[in-house]
């Protein structure tokens, strides 16, 4: 098969051919600067307070200092996703969907010690996710494919814990937890950290949220969409956490940094004025 026909089958429209376009072209330093801070590379944003030391000391290494700090930020964010996958052992088999640069699959296969398979549509994250597998010496155990994350190839009731670290807002829930439910053995658990927009402010995404969706070309969902989709599919939510108070800290600190995109106010203006929220929702798969 030539690589245009791969890319064609997983690749299945114009608008994810984009948006894949849109991932392999990115090198922003609000990741890369922030992942070679420990060498784990995340695309997520942060939780919890930031430590009022890092303004204090030399001005000359204070950007270095809130470049830490923000990756010390998105590392807890990944943290507080892995605890809510439950008991995981050694054998199991977890799927990262979304995968990214591999942070989250990384600290996954680290505290679980067991077989973590990524997919991402970007042939450019997949690649460089590998080679940070073989340079940490886990290759057998983490692995990154160029799939999708609503056609992910694997055989059926064969994953214990599945998730999307803000992912889910490039695809049509129900698809995509139609595709998790297939894969999840009974009793597994799906996890997800997500942006999306207040039910309660209307019908319709505020001006703010239209412009992240614009800023990362996805497509934002309405809260109440996540547990249709879930319901419709099997999955039972366990836990619900709106994490919003806890990740303003981490936009206000990058808003101040040297390596804000210029979606920092979006952001802000949308979780203060309560017309978005950044949620964690976990589930069981019956
Ligand atoms: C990925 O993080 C961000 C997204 C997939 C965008 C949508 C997320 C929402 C919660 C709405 P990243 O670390 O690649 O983004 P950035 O480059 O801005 O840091
Ligand atoms: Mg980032």
């Amino acid at each position: 098969m030539t690589v245009l026909d791969t890319r064609t089958e997983v690749l299945s429209t114009r608008y994810q051919q984009a948006v894949a376009d849109y991932w392999n072209k990115e090198k922003d330093p609000v990741n890369l600067r922030l992942g070679e801070v420990t060498g784990t590379f995340h695309h997520h944003y942060g939780i919890g307070d930031v430590d009022p030391s890092v303004f204090e000391g030399p001005e000359d290494t204070r950007d270095e200092r809130i470049i830490r700090e923000m990756h010390r930020l998105e590392t807890a964010q990944a943290d507080f996703l892995l605890d809510q996958l439950g008991d995981i052992g050694p054998e199991d088999r977890i799927l990262d969907a979304g995968s990214g640069r591999g942070g989250t699959s990384f600290l996954a296969n680290l505290r679980f010690g067991c077989h973590v398979d990524g997919i991402s549509i970007s042939e450019k994250q997949v690649r460089f996710a590998n080679d940070q597998a073989r340079q940490r010496g886990v290759a057998d155990k983490v692995d990154f494919h160029f799939r999708n994350m609503l056609d992910n190839g694997f055989p059926a009731a064969t994953v214990r814990a599945a998730w999307n670290n803000e992912s889910t807002m490039y695809v049509d829930l129900f698809k995509l937890f139609e595709e998790h439910a297939r894969v999840l053995k009974p009793g597994g658990r799906y996890v997800t950290i997500t942006g999306c927009y207040n039910d309660v402010h209307g019908r319709q995404p505020s001006r703010a949220v239209s412009q992240i969706d614009a800023h990362y070309i996805c497509d934002i969902h309405p809260r109440s969409d996540y547990f249709a989709a879930m319901s419709a599919n099997n999955l039972v939510p366990i836990s619900v956490v709106d994490l919003t108070a806890a990740t303003i800290p981490y936009w206000e600190l990058r808003a101040e940094s040297s390596v804000a995109t210029g979606i920092e106010q979006a952001f802000l203006t949308a979780y203060k004025e309560g017309s978005f929220h950044y949620l964690m929702i976990a589930a069981d798969k019956v």
